[in-house]
């Protein structure tokens, strides 16, 4: 396995993953309270914040608006998804070959699998032919393991997500995308199989400031690596001041009070210096 140091979507060896898939994933409809989070240049500009070490998303945008963020966001090939409009058993498309999304200037690629789908089999299995292609390019591998499906009856349960986060180390992941698994305990359990492998949490849907704030330092102080996110980023009015909070408890081991408190601080002397 690549040490994390070599890994280009890490930085100080922890990964804060901006995911803007959600067009493919679950429409248009993720858009609505935001807008302007429907135009990607909307998002690629957040993902020039300095606490994003990687942007993912499909190839589409990546072909039409990456080439104008290449010196200013890392970017992240998700390679397979499906539309919700899909009704069969779990399965995702694998749209984008290794070598394009390398011809491109991704560092890493992303691919989803189903764990318990009844699709698994073939999911791995385009799973070991993209892992094996991003080592020839030298590009990290980050798995979106999201067990689903006919042989689940609790995608969110302690064994299942510790399962999930196995599966990225039995693969070849360098990093695995997990959901919260609902508590400190069983999100440690989920690190600590783990091995090598670093765990991210996935966000979810989007909460409040503080309740997602505090998610995300349980789940470091468990031992994940940090965090792919989309929807609490990007359906927030002020996506930037989140991710100020999300860097400091990431990348500084603040907590979230530490955290809101900074963010305040500076909204207040902006207040100050705009009056
Ligand atoms: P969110 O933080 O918005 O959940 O984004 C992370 C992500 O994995 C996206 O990459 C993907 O589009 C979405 O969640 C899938 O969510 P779900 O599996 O719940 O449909």
């Amino acid at each position: 396995m690549r040490s994390a140091n070599e890994l280009q979507v890490t930085r100080d060896e922890k990964a804060l993953i901006l995911a803007y898939d959600h067009g493919l994933e679950h429409g248009p409809v993720d858009f609505a309270d935001v807008p302007a989070s429907a135009d990607p240049e909307t998002v690629f500009d957040v993902a020039t914040h300095d606490a994003v070490t990687a942007f993912a998303v499909q190839k589409g945008l990546a072909e039409a608006y990456y080439p104008s963020y290449e010196d200013d966001v890392t970017l992240l090939a998700k390679l397979n998804g499906t539309s919700n409009m899909w009704r069969g058993e779990p399965d995702s498309a694998v749209n984008w070959s290794v070598e394009n999304a390398a011809d491109l200037g991704a560092e890493a690629i992303g691919f989803t699998l189903y764990g318990g789908s009844n699709n698994e089999v073939e999911m791995a299995e385009e799973f070991r032919d993209a892992q094996e292609a991003a080592r020839d390019h030298d590009m990290g591998v980050v798995m979106w393991s999201y067990p689903r499906g006919q042989g689940l009856k609790n995608d969110t349960s302690a064994s299942t997500i510790a399962y999930a986060s196995r599966l990225g180390l039995e693969l070849g992941a360098d990093i695995t995308k997990i959901k919260y698994p609902g508590s400190a305990d069983a999100m440690q359990w989920a690190c600590d199989v783990a091995g090598n492998t670093k765990v991210v949490m996935s966000g979810g849907s989007k909460t409040s400031d503080r309740e997602f704030l505090e998610t995300v330092e349980t789940a470091m102080k468990a031992g994940a690596s940090g965090l792919a996110v989309g929807r609490n980023i990007f359906q927030r009015e002020n996506p930037t001041e989140l991710l100020d909070a999300l860097e400091q408890i990431i990348f500084e081991d603040k907590t979230t009070d530490e955290a809101l408190t900074m963010i305040s601080s500076v909204k207040s002397s902006a207040d100050v210096t705009s009056h």
